[in-house]
C-alpha cells in the first residue's frame, strides 16, 4: 500500500537537517525517533513516527472520541516564519497517537497558528515582476478533503486569503467528500462565515473520491478560473498572480505552482527544487525528473518564466473555468484516487493546451509516507488505483497502452472490467493528437519504447545472464541508480531486465536511468554504472549486429564482464571481437 502512494519525495539536498540544533545526541529508544539536547538545553525528540513501524504498536489505538477530538491549541511562535516545530520527550506519546489520524504529525501542526508567517522563497528575479492585478481573471479556489485535520484544512484556507489579493480571489469553496469528524460538520460552517471572502462548504452525502468531488466544487465556481488546492497546503506570498497571468495570455494554459514541501514531521517549509518537471514511469507513476533540455535553455535567459511539463502533480493547478469544460473536465468514473493527474494532463496536451509551472509561484503542501484514508472499491487501494490507471491507458496511450498492460500485471487485471467508451469519443470529438505525438513534441527526453528504437534483454553471450538495473525505489530514494550488473534472465517480461537502446544510443530503463560510463581520460579504469539519464555523450553506445560488440562511443572501449579489480560492476576493456566477454545479444521484446 505505502509503496503504491509514495510520490517524490526525498532530495538528499532537501531533507530536513536539524544538525545545527545539536548540541548532544542521545540514543533514541526507537528506530524511527531522534532525541537529543539542543543549544537551549531543551530535550527534543524528533518524531519520524510511521506508526507501523514502531515496535509494540502495531495496532493504532484511534478511538472515536479521538478521531472527532479537534485538539488544536496553537502556541504563540510556533512554526512562525515557516520553521520546525519540535515536539518534546514527555508529549512524545500523545504525538505518536495523533500521528495515526492523518498520518502526519497532528500535534505539531494543532501548535502551529492557522495564520502563520512563512518565508518569502521566491527567487529575487521574480520579486521584480509586477503584474497589473486589475487585467487579471478572478478565481475560485477548490479545496476538496476527506477527514482532513482542523488545523491543516483551515490553514489552508487562511493562507489562500492572506497572500491572494483580494480581487481576484472570488470564493473559496470547501467540497467534503463525506467526512466522518464532527468538527468538519456545524463548527466548520460556524468558523467560515466569519471569514473576510465567501468560504462555502459543499457535502457529498457519500464518499464520492476526490475526483467527482473537484467536479461538485467546479460547478459551483463563480470565478473565471479554477484553482485546486490539497486541503493540507499553504500558499506563499505572490502564489497566485503568476498562475493567473499566464491563463490570462492563453485560456489553454493549465497553470501549476512550484510545490514545496511542508514536512509531515515537523511543518517545516521546505523550499523545493526548480529544476524538476513532472512526468511518470512505465507503471504510471508520476514522478519528477530533470528538466529537458528546451526547458534547461530557456531558463537561462529567464528563470521568472513559466516552463512546460509533460505533467502535472495534480492536486495544485489553476485552469479556466470554459477551458475546463472545452476540454472534458475530469473523468467522472474514476474513484477515490489516482490518475486524473495524468489524464488531464496527456489531454491537455494532446488536445491543443499545455501544462506547465510559473517558478514565481510557491506552494507548500505536507508529503506524506502513506495514505491516512480507506479505498472503498473492489480490490481495495490497489483495485482502485490501477482500475483509474487502465482507464488512462485505454484512452490516450494508443500503442503504448499494451506495452503499459504487458509491464504491469495489476493494471493489465483491470483492462477488462472498464469502459472508456464515453472518454474515447471525447477524444475523437476534440480531435487530439496521438500518443507518439505526446512523446516525440511534449517528452522528447522519455524512456519509453518507440517504433525507431530496440526494446529488449541485453544478454551476455559468454556469462548467458543479463543486465538487470539495480532494484527498487523505496519510500524517499531518487532514481535507482548504482552498478551495472548481470542477473540470471527471466524468461517473461521482466522490467528490470527491459531496456529501451534508442536511436541517439542511449540504453535507458524505467525510471529514466541510462547505462553511463565515464570518457576513458577521466579515470584509469572506467566503470560502468546506471545512472540517471542525462543526454551526454558518456551514455552513448553502439551496438554491432555482426560482432556483437557493444561499444562505448566516447572512449572507444567496449562493454566487458567485471574486472578482478572491480568485481561489482561491468567493466569497458579495449574492444576484441575475438574476446567471448565482449559478445551481446540484444533480444528483441515485442511490446506492441
Ligand atoms: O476519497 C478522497 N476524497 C478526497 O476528498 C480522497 C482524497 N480526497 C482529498 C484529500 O483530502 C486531499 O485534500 O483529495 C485531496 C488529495 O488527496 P491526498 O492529499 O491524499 O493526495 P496526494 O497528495 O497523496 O496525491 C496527489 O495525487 C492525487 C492523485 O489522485 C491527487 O491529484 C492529489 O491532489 C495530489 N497531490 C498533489 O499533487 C500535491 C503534490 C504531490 C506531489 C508530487
Ligand atoms: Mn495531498
Amino acid at each position: 500500500v505505502v509503496t503504491i502512494l509514495v510520490y517524490i519525495i526525498k532530495d538528499p539536498r532537501l531533507s530536513f537537517d536539524h544538525d545545527s540544533d545539536v548540541m548532544i545526541p542521545l540514543k533514541s529508544r526507537h528506530r524511527n525517533q531522534e532525541e537529543y539536547i539542543d543549544k537551549r538545553g531543551i530535550h527534543v525528540v524528533v518524531g519520524h513516527y510511521m506508526g507501523d513501524d514502531i515496535p509494540g504498536r502495531t495496532t493504532p489505538n484511534l478511538t472515536q472520541e479521538l478521531l472527532n477530538f479537534n485538539g488544536f491549541s496553537p502556541r504563540p511562535g510556533v512554526g512562525e516564519n515557516g520553521e520546525a516545530v519540535f515536539i518534546q520527550s514527555f508529549d512524545a506519546a500523545r504525538m505518536q497517537q495523533l500521528y495515526h489520524i492523518n498520518k502526519f504529525n497532528l500535534l505539531a501542526s494543532d501548535r502551529i497558528a492557522l495564520n502563520r508567517s512563512l518565508p518569502d522563497v521566491r527567487k529575487k528575479k521574480c520579486l521584480e515582476r509586477k503584474y497589473r492585478v486589475e487585467t487579471l481573471p478572478t478565481t475560485s479556489v477548490i479545496i476538496v478533503f476527506h477527514n482532513e485535520a482542523w488545523s491543516t484544512l483551515l490553514r489552508t484556507v487562511h493562507s489562500v486569503i492572506n497572500r491572494s489579493p483580494r480581487r481576484l480571489l472570488e470564493e473559496i469553496i470547501l467540497v467534503d467528500d463525506a467526512s466522518q469528524r464532527s468538527f468538519l460538520k456545524e463548527p466548520l460552517e460556524e468558523y467560515v462565515a466569519k471569514l473576510p471572502v465567501s468560504v462555502q462548504v459543499i457535502r457529498s452525502p457519500t464518499r464520492t473520491g476526490l475526483i467527482r468531488a473537484r467536479l461538485l466544487g467546479a460547478q459551483e465556481a463563480r470565478g473565471a478560473v479554477l484553482t485546486f488546492l490539497d486541503a493540507h497546503c499553504e500558499a506563499t506570498t505572490g502564489w497566485l498572480e503568476p498562475l493567473l497571468s499566464r491563463i490570462a495570455e492563453d485560456r489553454t494554459r493549465v497553470v501549476c505552482p512550484i510545490i514545496d514541501i511542508i514536512h509531515e514531521d515537523t511543518f517545516q517549509y521546505v523550499r523545493s527544487f526548480e529544476l524538476h518537471w513532472g512526468a511518470f514511469n512505465w507503471n504510471l507513476h508520476f514522478r519528477w525528473y530533470t528538466l529537458g533540455q528546451r526547458e534547461l535553455q530557456e531558463r537561462r535567459k529567464d528563470i521568472t518564466e513559466a516552463y512546460r511539463t509533460p505533467a502535472m502533480a495534480g492536486g495544485l493547478f489553476s485552469i479556466h473555468k470554459d477551458y475546463f469544460y472545452q476540454i472534458g473536465s475530469y473523468d467522472r468514473n474514476m474513484d477515490v484516487w489516482g490518475g486524473e493527474n495524468l489524464e488531464m494532463s496527456f489531454r491537455v496536451w494532446m488536445c491543443g493546451g499545455s501544462v506547465e509551472i510559473a517558478p514565481c509561484s510557491h506552494v507548500g503542501h505536507v508529503f506524506r509516507k502513506s495514505s491516512p484514508y480507506t479505498f472503498p472499491g473492489e480490490g481495495g487501494v490497489g483495485g482502485v488505483l490501477y482500475r483509474n490507471l487502465a482507464r488512462v491507458a485505454l484512452v490516450w496511450l494508443d500503442e503504448w497502452a499494451h506495452f503499459y498492460f504487458k509491464m504491469n500485471q495489476d493494471a493489465a487485471r483491470m483492462r477488462d472490467s472498464v469502459t472508456v467508451r464515453d472518454r474515447q469519443m471525447l477524444r475523437d470529438r476534440l480531435a487530439c493528437h496521438d500518443f507518439q505525438w505526446y512523446l516525440d513534441n511534449v517528452w522528447p527526453e522519455h524512456f519509453f519504447p518507440t517504433k525507431d528504437g530496440s526494446f529488449g534483454k541485453l544478454r551476455n553471450k559468454y556469462q548467458n545472464k543479463c543486465l538487470q538495473r539495480p532494484m527498487g525505489r523505496t519510500i524517499g530514494s531518487l532514481q535507482p541508480t548504482g552498478p551495472a550488473v548481470l542477473k540470471e534472465c527471466v524468461i517473461e517480461t521482466y522490467p528490470p531486465q527491459a531496456f529501451v537502446f534508442s536511436k541517439k544510443g542511449y540504453i535507458m530503463t524505467d525510471e529514466s536511468v541510462c547505462l553511463d560510463a565515464p570518457d576513458s581520460e577521466a579515470t584509469q579504469e572506467p566503470q560502468v554504472r546506471i545512472m540517471a539519464c542525462s543526454e551526454y555523450d558518456r551514455q552513448k553506445w553502439s551496438y554491432d549486429d555482426d560482432t556483437l560488440l557493444l561499444k562505448h562511443i566516447k572512449s572507444g572501449l567496449c562493454l566487458d564482464l567485471p574486472s578482478k579489480s572491480n568485481p561489482d560492476t561491468l567493466s569497458l576493456k579495449k574492444c576484441d571481437s575475438y574476446a567471448p566477454t565482449q559478445k551481446w545479444v540484444f533480444e528483441h521484446v515485442e511490446w506492441i
